[in-house]
């Protein structure tokens, strides 16, 4: 495992995609400082500061796409659930990856695929987690409640120490899971998970359901419950 570490960059999920041919297999690019992170559906994912950790897994598990690898969102969530879990802390997941504590958003994950014509190339993983934050900072971001291990914990956190841990766990387990799919992490992502059995509305790309979160299926999808039918969500988010 290689760990390419630069001062600055744009997104370390754009810099992995630009230049997925160089990097071998479970690279690993970190930034310091990234000036235009990246969220799902063209959000923003907002650089705290330095001490935060922004970096992205380069994974080339085959020569072609397997829908397995639309899971490692939800199996990168697991794992830093149990390593947040080693700090002491009650992490929760909520469909489909996203990681709180209390409520609070303190992570979040990112995978996009990388094609060249028809042929699949590889994957970009991304993950950004508020290590170091201020609660001055934390409070800019308007539109959702988020927050920082060390604010959690009150005390700095290692960053170093951090991404060996997060790497070593993410690894232990990857090709495993890759071997058995979402069913592999199943009981550990329900485990956590804050949204079963309560009514949740779900904004998919053109619509937005409305129901209740009964399960989460093998294949990792979100299954709602709405007027007695029931409803399998493969994308989405859940906004309340
Ligand atoms: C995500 O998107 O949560 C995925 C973010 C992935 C970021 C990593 S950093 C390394 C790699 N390189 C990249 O360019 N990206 C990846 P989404 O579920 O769409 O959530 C985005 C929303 O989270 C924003 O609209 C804000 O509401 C909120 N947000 C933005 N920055 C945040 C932060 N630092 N902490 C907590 N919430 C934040």
């Amino acid at each position: 495992m290689q760990v390419i570490t630069l001062e600055e960059v744009d997104s370390t999920n754009v810099y992995a995609k630009n230049n997925l041919a160089a990097f071998e297999d479970k690279t690993i690019i970190h930034a310091f400082r990234q000036t235009s992170g990246r969220g799902r559906l063209n959000r923003k994912w907002v650089d705290l500061g330095i001490g935060n950790l922004f970096l992205s897994f380069v994974l080339k598990p085959s020569d072609c796409f397997n829908e397995i690898y639309s899971n490692l969102t939800q199996y990168l969530s697991v794992v830093l659930a149990k390593l947040l879990e080693e700090y002491g802390l009650k992490p929760q997941i909520k469909w489909p990856n996203d990681v709180l504590i209390d409520g609070k958003k303190i992570a979040g994950i990112l995978s996009e695929t990388v094609m060249q014509g028809a042929n699949f190339k590889g994957l970009v993983l991304g993950i950004g987690v508020n290590l170091n934050a201020r609660q001055t900072d934390i409070e800019a971001i308007q539109d959702k409640a988020a927050t920082a291990l060390n604010i959690e914990l009150n005390q700095n956190i290692d960053m170093n120490e951090f991404i060996q841990k997060l790497a070593d766990k993410f690894f232990a387990d990857y090709d495993e899971f890759l071997n058995k799919g979402f069913e592999f992490i199943k009981s550990d992502y329900i485990s956590r998970a804050s949204f079963l059995d309560t009514e949740v509305c779900v904004k998919g790309f053109n619509d937005i359901k409305r129901g209740i979160a009964k399960s989460v299926n093998d294949s990792g999808e979100l299954v709602l419950e709405q007027d007695g039918k029931q409803f399998v969500l493969t994308i989405g988010d859940i906004l309340c």
